[in-house]
């Protein structure tokens, strides 16, 4: 057999880039790295650093193989009569509702159908919820009510051809980088478009702002309530799109003047300048061709919806949307967050772009599956279903492709919930998750390279994610396990799915049930899609009703929305502030989100080393002032304390944080850390409309932790009884690495007990200098490294490559080699630095030797280093270093 080239679709981000994958002949080989898809309309080509090096994220040896029954392997026969049997068993005495899915917009369109359909139509529950509800769920509910469907009015194309760019609640330089590299190069090419980035943060996307607007956390209403209103005093409404078009704009003005009367009142309100809110009033002014496009800065919110619909209250009266490079464009996160939407799998939707409340919806999908047992009303949304776990009431869940353990809000409240539940079903790739240490039942799945299916990204572009690998030991589809249960339930016809391809054309048969142009999704064209027609799939834009196979590329050019009369709504929007504030007690503002190189809870990205380079740990970004205030110094070790839990963090010293307030990521797990899990951190507080936790934020009180030593810890084996204050555990190709931190003067005795003295024997090479208090501990067996420790009193950096590259499975140590790992690394060895550019793994210090060398400019950097030349995403990091040449120069 010879190699295959595949094409399929990047299993990160919503940009959802095409990727071509050849896969060697003989299994032995490894998948060369990946190449982005020239001919994929997202991305024609690039990729980003995650997705250049998935293919280093293929072999895990934490896969989980085999079904797990109470710890134990078990059939897969034995595992679904188990699921199946407490099910029917639980339905029967409690009713439906004691059963609950808990989903991902991870899972492919077919795994979300089959799900939706099982619960909704014939266990008869809408208990469908997923974590889309902590991602996406404002955004569908302010579309909805604007438009009367969740439809996604723009595309790519339009946020190259707009003037104005306003950026809300969104780093995607680093969260969406080849759609921000698509948006840099439009910049440059036509200077006059202009980039404003609203964030409380300065973020790497600020590297293409024109303008950024430092807002108070959670106050976004209000700068779109005054734009609105400055709109109409400057005579810029579309009146004619607005009297036909249109309902509610009046009232909704009038709160507009009411709530923002004036710029001091809106700058003030926001915790800007008015100079600054007055430049993006002209901007706003100026053109019609502008783009709002939003994140989670916007969604995380206890008024994510008034948020979004504050932004879409702009559009809709200026007439910019419908239009060439003009819309309220919510971006997506997840690779099929939409293809969730589009299948109804949240608790308050239905199916196919239809709600419960939907005249005639629920009997049009009990029709369509002649299903016998309706789910009638909304299901509980993501925090409320946690809660009605812990309260009892639901007694079965299914938790599939999702991590709620570190990702839900207050995970005290999750893990109290999952273990007072009689049942807990975990469907994942990965034998170790925070999730899976809590399941009763492990379900083994089938992961990115081994799935068929389909996805949607941000712009309603549906794409194949196309199967590449066997799937390794005994790992199943999603939707053949959901299938396989629902059989045992008893609905064999309705769940005897041959393949995927067959679950596809049943729901895009029923996007297109007794629609006729009322619903907007229609992908009825694929309804009678043979598989040879499926395989072949070529990424389109839906609507893709009969009769229009090339889908449709932009929505609302008619300026006929989904509404009963077919006008779309203006929402008067009163701003308000996070639901909890600032106090004596709790004094420090406290914002979460995501690193360039990591993605979510680590499950893939924390498998390459390569990735981890970028940001090694987890970290608190806090600001110099506060930071003199608490005594807290760069990299050293913080505890962050809120109402509901703690978490330990590296400071990181930075002005990109204003004062008072503080910014972790979010990826860091149990598995990789002691106490980096910042949900523990952030109150179950929502939007009511939405349910969509304020994630971004949470009042905490942050305090120095002193008296330690830092250190870290190579070893050639995972070491288990790690009893540190803080350990964090850096993936690595050649062992395991651990970042440490214990009590000042911790026994060199106890520390080698932890790193398995007793088991290996061996000689031990000790270094301690009470003078430094620096301690350097070593173990040598058969003149090989198997494991070494170095502590100091300050949070030193110490380049372990070296040391790493002299573990067991290298040449055995010479008398050079045991000198160098107790006093220090060996002249000779290059330090590269913090890793910068991750493509070509080029550091800080190897940056700043270049400049001092006299190179003066990014491109300079990149002819000299090639950094920045791939994926373009460390290029606002890259520009940073540039002001130290004229540091030097004086
Ligand atoms: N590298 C990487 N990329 C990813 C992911 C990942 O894990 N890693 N995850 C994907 C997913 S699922 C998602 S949802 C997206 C998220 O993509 P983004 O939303 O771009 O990412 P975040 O870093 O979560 O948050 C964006 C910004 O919101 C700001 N913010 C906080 N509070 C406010 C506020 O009140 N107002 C405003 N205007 N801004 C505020 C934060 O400071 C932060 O910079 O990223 C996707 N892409
Ligand atoms: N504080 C705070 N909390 C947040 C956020 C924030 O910004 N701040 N962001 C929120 C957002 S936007 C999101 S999207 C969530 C993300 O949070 P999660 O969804 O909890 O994070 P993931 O790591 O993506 O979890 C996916 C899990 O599914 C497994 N998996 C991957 N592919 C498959 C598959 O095909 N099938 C199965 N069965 N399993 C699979 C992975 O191994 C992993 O365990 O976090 C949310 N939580
Ligand atoms: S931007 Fe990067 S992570 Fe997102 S889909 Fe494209 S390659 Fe994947
Ligand atoms: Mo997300």
């Amino acid at each position: 057999m010879s190699a295959t080239t595949t094409k399929t679709t990047c299993p990160y981000c919503g940009v959802g880039c095409g990727v071509k994958v050849t896969v060697p002949s003989s299994q032995s080989e490894p998948v060369p790295p990946v190449s982005g898809d020239i001919d994929h309309p997202a991305n024609f080509g690039r990729l980003c650093v995650k997705g250049s090096s998935l293919a280093s994220t293929l072999k895990s040896d934490d896969r989980l193989l085999t079904p797990i029954v109470d710890g134990k392997q078990v059939s897969w026969d034995s595992a679904l009569d188990s699921v199946s049997e407490k099910i029917s068993q639980v339905v029967k005495d409690h009713g439906p509702d004691a059963f609950a899915f808990y989903l991902s917009g991870q899972i492919l369109t077919e795994d979300y159908y089959v799900a939706n359909k099982l619960a909704k139509g014939f266990i008869g529950t809408a208990n469908v919820d997923t974590n889309s509800r902590l991602c996406m769920a404002s955004a569908v509910v302010g579309y909805k009510r604007a438009f009367g469907s969740d439809t996604v009015p723009c595309n790519y194309e339009d946020l190259e051809l707009c003037d104005l760019l306003i950026m809300i609640g969104s780093n995607a330089a680093w969260t969406h980088p080849i759609l921000f590299q698509r948006i840099v190069e439009a910049k440059k090419q036509r200077p006059n478009m202009k980039v404003v980035v609203i964030d409380p943060r300065e973020t790497a996307t600020c590297d293409i702002a024109d303008l950024h607007l430092a807002i108070t956390p959670g106050t976004d209403a209000a700068v779109f309530s005054y734009l609105l209103q400055r709109s109409a005093a400057e005579n810029i409404l579309d009146t004619d799109f607005i009297t036909e078009h249109t309902n509610g704009f009046q009232g909704t003005l009038d709160k507009a003047l009411e709530v923002t009367p004036d710029l001091s009142s809106a700058a003030e309100f926001c915790g800007v300048s008015e100079e600054s809110l007055e430049q993006l009033a002209r901007l706003w002014l100026a053109t019609d061709k502008s783009i709002s496009f939003y994140s989670q800065g916007v969604n995380q919110s206890s008024s994510g919806v008034d948020k979004c619909n504050a932004i879409i209250n702009c559009h809709l009266a200026t007439g910019r949307i419908g239009k060439e490079g003009a819309g309220p464009f919510s971006i997506t996160g997840q690779p099929n967050a939409m293809g969730g939407r589009e299948v109804g799998g949240l608790a308050n939707q239905l199916a196919a772009h239809m709600d419960f409340a939907t005249p005639g919806a629920q009997k049009l999908v009990q029709r369509f599956w002649q299903a016998p047992n309706m789910a009638t009303e909304n299901g509980l949304k993501a925090v409320d279903m946690f809660q009605a776990v812990e309260e009892g009431k639901i007694k079965v869940i299914w938790i599939m492709s999702t991590n709620p353990m570190v990702s839900l809000p207050d995970t005290a409240q999750v893990r109290r919930a999952l273990e007072k539940c009689e049942l807990v079903i975990v469907s994942d790739c990965k034998a170790h998750t925070d999730t899976t240490a809590m399941g009763d039942v492990l379900l083994p799945a089938t992961g990115w390279s081994e799935k068929d299916g389909t996805v949607t990204n941000s712009e309603r572009r549906i794409s194949r994610q196309r199967g590449l690998l066997p799937a390794p030991g005994e790992a199943q589809h999603d939707w053949w396990a959901i299938c396989e249960v629902a059989k045992r339930l008893g609905y064999q016809s309705a769940f005897s799915y041959r393949s995927v391809n067959e679950i596809f054309v049943e729901h895009a048969a029923l996007s297109a049930f007794e629609n006729n142009g009322k619903r907007d999704f229609d992908i009825g064209h694929f309804s009678q899609m043979s598989k040879e027609e499926y395989d072949a799939l070529v990424p389109v834009q839906w609507p893709v009703p009969k009769g229009r196979p090339e889908g449709t590329k932009r929505m609302f050019e008619d300026g006929r929305f989904f509404t009963p009369d077919k006008k779309a709504k203006f929402i008067p929007i009163t701003p308000q502030l996070p639901i909890n504030k600032a106090s004596s007690e709790w004094p420090f503002t406290f914002n979460t989100g995501r690193v360039r190189d990591q993605w979510h809870t680590m499950t893939r990205t924390g498998d390459s080393a390569l990735l981890t380079k970028h940001t090694d740990q987890p970290y608190v970004e806090i600001h110099p002032k506060d930071a003199k205030m608490l005594g807290i110094g760069d990299k050293s070790l913080v505890r962050l304390i809120s109402s509901v839990g703690e978490a330990l963090l590296k400071a990181k010293i930075s002005q990109g944080v204003a004062p008072g307030n503080v910014f972790s990521p979010i990826h860091w797990t149990q598995q990789f850390a002691n106490s980096a899990v910042v949900s523990n951190l952030i109150p179950q507080v929502f939007d009511p409309l939405s349910g969509q936790p304020e994630s971004k934020h949470a009042q905490v009180k942050v305090e120095a932790v002193n008296d330690v030593s830092y250190g870290l810890i190579i070893s050639a084996k995972p070491l288990s009884n790690l009893d540190f204050i803080y350990w964090c555990l850096v993936p690595s190709d050649e062992g395991y690495h651990y970042e440490v931190v214990c009590p000042e003067g911790q026994s060199v005795d106890s520390i080698q007990s932890m790193l398995n003295k007793e088991e290996d024997g061996g000689e031990w090479l000790e270094y301690t200098n009470p003078t430094t208090h620096q301690v350097r501990l070593a173990n040598v067996v058969d003149h090989k490294l198997t494991v070494a420790a170095y502590l100091h009193p300050k949070p030193e950096s110490i380049s372990c490559d070296w040391l790493e590259s002299k573990l067991v499975k290298s040449e055995p140590l010479t008398d050079l080699d045991r000198m160098a790992i107790l006093v220090g690394i060996p002249s000779n060895v290059e330090d590269k630095g913090e890793i910068v550019c991750s493509c070509f793994q080029i550091g800080s210090k190897q940056i700043e030797k270049a400049i001092a060398e006299g190179v003066d400019s990014v491109e300079g950097l990149g002819n000299s280093l090639k950094c920045g030349t791939n994926c373009g995403s460390c290029i606002p990091e890259l520009k940073q270093f540039i002001p130290i040449k004229a540091d030097l120069a004086v």
